[in-house]
């Protein structure tokens, strides 16, 4: 047997701590190790496989179109792309869409937007624009997203950082307000923050920071990409709310747990402003992308995979939170979007995320006191049963 870990160990980069689990197979929210152990997925890597583990027609959309056509560059056009713009403009109300490949990239074409919108329209003096966004933020890894996380581990060392960005208090709408200037251009925020541990926001926040970029000529830019495509129950995690963003960014399972598939949308005043030679990526909008994200939406529409996750959320958020007690101190969730927040006493998350595996469910810890429960939004209510029974005989 290939000693897997040794090899990952000598050869590959230390930037992660995973599991000591070597998945070899996926179906819907079971995957099995190569020592033909199974496993309930409760992560869905980190919501790009909402759709479950190798759903057959998003895998059938991609044999097909990687059989036919799957690179050309955006030098030439194809037949995918413009079909990808209508079927996520549609779905999502959008005006204008603007593909990327991963979440960061989608961030950062947002932050490359609103920066030339505010020069060209709101009149903000060239390069002082202002970007707020929230303590505790995870927007990604590259080096302008790092510039405005508050988590040491994330930017420490990889200075000297990208200027213009103020941090505020996540949930915090006078402090939002606070920071507001005539050279703001926009607030840059998730929903519910996900890595920061499921923190969603106090009711109205989100709806109060919408009428404050209203009134302040500033561009609300919601981070979906984690909580967005069905995650929190709705499409999107902004409907909760009843407000609409003016850039909503979305990835992930987008690409229906296959490919990388991100965009930004919005309406055409922000991203209708960009010139060809201004922004692009070799692989951004390619045709095996559109196609692979076509199928993701239409399974995830058509397969009442949204409703579900409503659903299900609402009957695994009953299950655990009867655990809170000595060693689970709250519960937080929304849809499918859920996690439990330990006790310091309880002498940390990894040790349960360990005890979970060995009981056959496969979770992961976030900082030192959260666990995620995040599992693919096709799961039954069998299934949600089942990973709950095993939660209950680590946790409670
Ligand atoms: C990893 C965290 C989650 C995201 C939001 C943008 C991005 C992400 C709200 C960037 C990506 C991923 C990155 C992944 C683990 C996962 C993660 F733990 F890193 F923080 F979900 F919480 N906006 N989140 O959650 O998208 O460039 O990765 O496609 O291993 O780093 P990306």
């Amino acid at each position: 047997m290939t000693d897997f870990l040794e090899i990952e160990r000598r050869l590959g980069a230390n930037t992660y701590k995973p599991l000591d689990v070597v998945l070899t197979e996926g179906r819907g929210v079971w995957v099995t190790d190569v020592d033909g152990n199974r496993y309930l997925d409760c992560l869905a890597a980190y919501s790009a496989v909402n759709q479950g583990h190798c759903h057959p027609k998003i895998l059938a959309a991609l044999t097909r179109q990687a059989g036919r056509l799957a690179l050309t560059s955006r030098a030439f056009r194809n037949d995918q792309l413009a079909l990808f713009y209508e079927d996520l403009a549609r779905l999502t109300k959008s005006h204008k869409v603007l593909p990327m490949n991963s979440g960061a990239e989608a961030v950062e074409t947002a932050i490359k937007a609103v920066r030339k919108w505010a020069y060209q329209v709101k009149g903000v003096p060239r390069d002082r624009a202002e970007i707020i966004v929230c303590a505790d933020n995870f927007h990604g890894r590259t080096l302008g997203i790092i510039s405005f996380s508050t988590d040491p581990g994330s930017r420490d060392e990889f200075g000297p950082f990208l200027p213009g960005f103020r941090i505020v208090p996540f949930g915090d709408a006078d402090a939002l307000q606070a920071a507001i200037t005539p050279n703001t251009a926009a607030f840059l925020v998730e929903p519910i923050q996900g890595e920061a541990g499921v923190i969603i926001p106090p009711a109205g926040y989100l709806a109060r920071a919408r009428a404050l970029c209203t009134a302040n000529t500033i561009m609300l830019i919601l981070d979906e990409i984690q909580t967005g495509l069905g995650r929190t129950g709705r499409l999107l995690a902004e409907e909760h709310e009843g407000i609409e963003a003016d850039l909503t960014l979305v990835g992930k399972a987008l690409g229906g747990g296959f490919y990388p598939v991100s965009a930004v949308l919005s309406n055409s005043d922000v991203l209708g402003l960009l010139q060809p030679g201004q922004h692009g990526s070799t692989f951004g909008g390619n045709p095996l992308a559109c196609a692979v994200a076509r199928a993701s939406l239409r399974v995830l529409v058509e397969e009442g995979m949204i409703e579900n996750a409503a659903a299900m959320g609402t009957r695994f958020l009953s299950h655990l939170q009867n655990l809170e007690g000595n060693i689970v101190r709250e519960v937080r969730g929304r849809g499918l979007m859920l996690a439990v927040e330990l006790h310091p006493e309880a002498g940390g998350a990894r040790r349960y995320v360990e005890a979970l595996r060995k009981r056959g469910l496969l979770a992961k810890e976030t900082h030192d006191h959260i666990i995620r429960f995040a599992p693919p939004l096709v799961i039954t209510a069998d299934e949600v049963d089942w990973a709950a029974e095993r939660i209950a005989s680590v946790l409670h």
